[in-house]
């Protein structure tokens, strides 16, 4: 039994001979102030959550929704339109809309690389080396940010990352040259650059990562196959060794659809008191 702020569980087995499908459990709440196709929206994310809908699976139609529900197919249009936009369906043309897969889950709280992380959820890292140079003209953030005067040389590493062959995130690593200048003989398609720091003693221990929303552009689209203005994730991540120092800076533009971050936030006053 669901009990939501947008719609009432609605009890249909006597209309329907003892069936009672999953769209007919719920009811749009026409009286309150939410809109429509925004209680519908939630209704689809939660029949996605429940697990009545799989990735995969053909969502509803408009036609049985609006009907179903006694909404207009307007309404219906602009719930499924957010719902592709945000990641949760997708639409093949000539073919309807299906559920995706779900979002991939990332913990805030660790440091972890792409190959480690997509490891641990069972998928097959990947990356596409788009650019590699030695780099001298970066934004002075870069330099500023590990601690490098302007003249100084970077390694600059464009890599477009995927999950089981799928397009997952567009990443731009700097690192200071003269401490890595064997990076070069590495294999950052296949392997990991993480994974080359720690082979030769360099333990990393920290970073610092700031987000923020953003759009897809159009060399983006391409890579990322996804349509330009997509949303996406702008996340920029300083990391440090044991001994505190900065060895690298990367911009990352994960893919709004098929990302989600979360971290775990504690009281001030957790650590003063245990008292439930
Ligand atoms: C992650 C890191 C990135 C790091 C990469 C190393 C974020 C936002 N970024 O993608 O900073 O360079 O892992 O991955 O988490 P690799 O060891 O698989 O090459």
């Amino acid at each position: 039994m669901h009990a939501h702020m947008y719609c009432n569980t609605k009890d249909t087995r006597q209309k329907t001979g003892g069936k009672l499908t999953s769209i007919e459990k719920y009811e749009l709440n026409k009286n309150n102030s939410i809109p429509l196709y925004y209680q519908l929206e939630q209704m689809i994310k939660d029949m996605i959550d429940n697990e009545q809908l799989l990735p995969g699976q053909r969502a509803p139609s408009e036609r049985e929704l609006a009907e179903t529900l006694g909404i207009s197919r307007m309404t219906v249009r602009a719930a499924m339109s957010n719902l592709v936009a945000d990641g949760y369906l997708f639409s093949v043309s000539g073919k309807g809309t299906f559920v995706a897969s779900p979002k991939m889950h990332q913990n805030l709280l660790e440091l972890n690389s792409f190959t480690e992380d997509m490891r641990k959820r069972g998928l097959k890292p990947g990356a596409r080396l788009l650019e590699m140079d030695v780099s001298s003209e970066a934004s002075s953030k870069v330099y500023w940010v590990l601690g490098l005067a302007e003249q100084e040389e970077l390694i600059r590493i464009y890599r477009l990352r995927t999950a089981d062959g799928e397009p997952m995130c567009l990443e731009t690593s700097y690192l200071p040259r003269n401490l890595f200048p064997w990076l070069f003989e590495e294999d950052l398609e296949s392997g990991s650059l993480y994974q080359a720091l720690e082979s030769r003693g360099i333990e990393l221990a920290r970073a610092e990562e700031q987000l923020e929303a953003t759009v897809v552009r159009e060399t983006e689209s391409r890579l990322l196959t996804v349509p330009v203005g997509y949303p996406a994730l702008l996340i920029e991540r300083t990391t440090y060794t044991r001994g505190d120092k900065p060895i690298e800076y990367v911009k990352s533009l994960y893919r709004g659809d098929r990302y989600q971050f979360s971290v775990t936030l504690f009281s001030r006053k957790t650590k003063k008191s245990n008292r439930l």
